[in-house]
């Protein structure tokens, strides 16, 4: 099966697009390799040194003899993502080539606008593509779990359904998002869910919970393939942040209280969940939700079990709270479900010590590449 992967050259797109092509999917990415850019604007870089693009799928077609197409270009502009498209023909889309990070977003107006109009509109550009020329092509779509925000009730898998004043229907579930880059999610999965509705497209979006890890069979395989790893204020992730913070004596930051409850992952389970989307596609009209999530914790914790293994291997690891940036429940309910992706066959990779040894094992390979002046947050809610 043809697959295109926008957003390719990103955190969980390369490990998703190798393990694609190593399965034996034709794989083609398309990247407008923006998110290099907004690194080298924030002054920010991954803990790992990541390699041109080109090189990487050089590296790869060396290895395995498996060729990867590359379009760069930004999927905003619709004559490019056309283009792309039919050159590629792909079968199934798998999309995560958006702005990904909360702090950024609420960085300013001019940073809140930019990530609404580049996700929103590359998804709104992307369903007209489909419309016009692949009706029968599979969207997967990269959503969020923070998408539903924290609620007092379950949260079940995209809808809910509701008996008022003697009726009763299945309606999407409410959404409550904590940032203007949640926010383009949920307008995302509007505009998607209209899609499948009127035009009879067919998609899936995976609600993701914060992944975690780095390294997949085929990122492993050879340090020009490696995987970014994000530590800093804005693009940093609770628990790839705390073990990298463990790894070089950093106190944990935790935000506030810590009773903040998500959804994690592995990714080697976000690698696999997007496969048992393709396998098993939406039907025409359809817009199906997955929660791709593992488990639930609250980043206190995660920051207690870092610090549990950390200790283990010697090093000195405290955890600090500090003041929350974000403007967000400290301590609440959360119960999301998860079954979707279980029943179709995805057998999870649980967070264990293990994991949390190869994670701190990794960062201290690479810790002379940490800037500390990149790992307290800057980004407030409030201003
Ligand atoms: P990332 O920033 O590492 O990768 C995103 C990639 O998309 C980048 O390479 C960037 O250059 C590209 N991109 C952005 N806008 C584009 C555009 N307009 N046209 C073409 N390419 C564009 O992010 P990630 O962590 O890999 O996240 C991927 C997706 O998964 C995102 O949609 C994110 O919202 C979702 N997600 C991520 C996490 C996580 O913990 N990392 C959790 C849940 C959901
Ligand atoms: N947090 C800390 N300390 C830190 C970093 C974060 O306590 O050093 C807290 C935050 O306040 C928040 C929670 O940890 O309560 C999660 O924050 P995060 O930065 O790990 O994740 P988030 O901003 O929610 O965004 C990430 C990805 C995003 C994805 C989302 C999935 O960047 O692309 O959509 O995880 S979810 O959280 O399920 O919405």
């Amino acid at each position: 099966m043809k697959v295109l992967v926008i957003g390719g050259d990103g955190y969980c797109g390369w490990a998703t697009s190798l393990y694609l092509s190593n399965k034996g999917y034709e794989v083609g990415i398309i990247d407008s390799l923006v998110r290099r850019h907004w690194d080298l604007e924030l002054g920010a870089d991954t803990l790992t040194p990541i390699a041109p693009i080109q090189r990487r799928l050089q590296r790869w077609k060396d290895l395995t003899g498996k060729s990867i197409d590359l379009f760069v270009g930004d999927i905003t502009n619709y004559e490019f993502l056309i283009k792309a498209l039919h050159q590629f023909q792909p079968e199934a889309i798998v999309h995560f080539g958006e702005q990904r990070s909360a702090p950024f977003s609420m960085i300013d107006r001019e940073h809140a606008v930019l990530t609404q109009v580049n996700n929103v509109v590359g998804t709104l550009n992307l369903l007209y593509a489909m419309r016009q020329d692949f009706p029968d092509c599979h969207l997967v779509k990269l959503g969020t779990m923070g998408e539903y925000g924290t609620p007092n009730i379950d949260i079940e898998e995209g809808y809910i359904t509701i008996e008022h004043n003697g009726r009763k229907d299945t309606l999407p579930y409410p959404k409550q998002p904590g940032s203007y880059y949640h926010l383009s999610k949920v307008h995302d999965s509007h505009n998607i869910h209209f899609a499948c509705r009127v035009w009879g497209l067919r998609a899936t979006d995976l609600n993701q919970g914060v992944v975690y890890g780095v390294l997949t069979e085929e990122t492993g395989m050879d340090e020009l393939l490696i995987n970014r790893l994000d530590y800093d204020g804005v693009f940093g992730t609770a628990l790839n942040r705390f073990c990298i913070q463990a790894a070089i004596g950093y106190p944990l930051t935790v935000y506030g209280k810590g009773g903040q409850t998500r959804g994690f992952l592995d990714i080697r389970d976000t690698v696999r969940c997007v496969e048992i989307a393709i396998a098993n596609p939406a039907d025409p009209g359809q817009f199906r939700v997955f929660n791709q999530f593992t488990e639930l914790f609250s980043v206190g914790d995660l920051a207690a079990m870092v610090q549990n293994a950390g200790t283990k291997m010697g090093l000195d690891v405290s955890v600090n709270h500090i003041d929350n940036p974000r403007v967000e429940l400290e301590q609440h309910y959360f119960y999301a479900k998860n079954t979707s992706l279980l029943s179709l066959g995805l057998e999870p990779h649980y967070l264990s010590d293990s994991l949390l040894d190869s994670l701190l094992n990794f960062a201290h390979k690479y810790q002379h590449r940490v800037d500390k002046n990149q790992i307290l947050p800057k980004v407030s809610w409030r201003r």
